[in-house]
C-alpha cells in the first residue's frame, strides 16, 4: 500500500470512529405507570420496574404514561451545590414527558453527590416528589468504556 492511500485510509477510519461514537448516544425511555399505588418507573418495553443501565452521552426521557396525576422523577442525591442532580417534572396528561442528558458533567456530579469510585458505574435512585413513596429503580450510569458489549440499544 502506498504510503498516500494509507494516510487516507486512516482518515476514513478515523471519521468512521468518530461518527460511531456519535450516534451510539441512545435514548431509553422510562414510563411512569399505574394510577395509583401500585404506580412505577419502568423502562419502555419491559414489564416491571428494574434498574435501567445507560451510558455516558445517553438522554434519559421520563414519561407520564397513564398521566392521572403530576408527578416528577427527581434525584435523591445532590450536587456539590445542593442542587438535586434532576427535578423532571411530569404533569398530568397522558404522556407528558421531560428528559435528562447524562454527559460527562452529569456523570461527574453524579460520582461526586453518591461519592462513587471515578471511572466505574454510578448508582443514582430517584423518586416522586410528589408522592414521595414512588421511587423509581436505580439508574445505572456507565462509562462508556465499560459498556456491555451484549447490550443491544
Ligand atoms: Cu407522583
Amino acid at each position: 500500500m502506498s504510503r498516500k492511500v494509507a494516510v487516507v485510509t486512516s482518515v476514513f477510519v478515523a471519521v468512521q470512529l468518530f461518527g460511531a461514537t456519535a450516534t451510539n448516544a441512545a435514548n431509553k425511555i422510562i414510563n411512569i405507570s399505574g394510577t395509583g399505588t401500585d404506580a412505577q418507573y419502568i423502562e419502555d418495553g419491559k414489564t416491571k420496574q428494574l434498574n435501567v443501565v445507560i451510558t455516558v452521552g445517553d438522554t434519559v426521557i421520563w414519561r407520564n404514561a397513564a398521566g392521572n396525576k403530576n408527578h416528577t422523577a427527581t434525584s435523591d442525591v445532590k450536587d456539590s451545590q445542593g442542587q438535586v442532580l434532576f427535578d423532571i417534572a411530569l404533569n398530568a396528561g397522558p404522556g407528558d414527558s421531560g428528559s435528562k442528558l447524562f454527559d460527562q458533567a452529569a456523570y461527574d456530579a453524579a460520582v461526586a453527590a453518591t461519592h462513587s469510585a471515578a471511572g466505574g458505574r454510578v448508582f443514582i435512585g430517584y423518586y416522586c416528589a410528589k408522592h414521595p413513596t414512588l421511587m423509581g429503580a436505580k439508574l445505572v450510569l456507565q462509562p462508556a468504556n465499560l459498556k456491555d458489549p451484549n447490550e443491544h440499544e
